[in-house]
């Protein structure tokens, strides 16, 4: 199963999670950064540094996962996100092929299992705040929003 990097709009790389894991510098065990977790991971904004031609930092990272389920997270709540991709020298059991964990972020709702499109995006009015939910549905901020109006 490959995953799909798109700067913006525009797709750049199609990875399969070996590639993707032998291209990241900074190896380490999840537990370092979300206790209790077990597996390696590398670090998410030094792995996208590597590689990018860009010169100007993304915004925000928008990930999608094999369900639908989506995640826009600005970039300064990534310093330590982590991208989770093998537990016990296998691939995950839950969330393969990769899983995003977001230690800094605002919920453990962002920690997007079964990633297969990351977005790096520059654009500004996506805003200081993050938001997940399944793609095409209304998230839960929303949805409460609805719920209470009707009220
Ligand atoms: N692909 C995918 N990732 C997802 C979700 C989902 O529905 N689909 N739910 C999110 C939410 S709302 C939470 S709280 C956590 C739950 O993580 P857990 O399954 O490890 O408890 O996963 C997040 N990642
Ligand atoms: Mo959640």
């Amino acid at each position: 199963m490959n995953i799909h990097i798109y700067e913006d709009e525009t797709e750049v790389l199609t990875l399969s999670v070996e590639q993707m894991q032998k291209m990241a510098a900074k190896h380490f065990s999840i537990n370092e950064r979300v206790p209790g977790i077990d597996g390696k991971a590398f670090d998410l904004v030094t792995w996208y540094e590597s590689w990018t031609e860009e010169t100007t930092k993304p915004t925000h990272l928008k990930v999608e996962a094999m369900d639908e389920f989506q995640a826009i997270i600005p970039w300064i709540e990534l310093d330590s996100a982590a991208i989770l991709y093998e537990q016990n020298g296998k691939p995950l059991k839950k969330g393969n092929p990769i899983r995003l964990y977001v230690p800094d972020g605002s919920s453990d709702c962002l920690n997007v299992k079964s990633i297969v499109k990351m977005f790096f995006i520059r654009d500004k009015q996506l805003g200081d705040e993050s938001s997940f939910g399944f793609k095409n549905k209304l998230d839960e901020n929303e949805l409460k929003n609805q719920y209470l109006k009707k009220k």
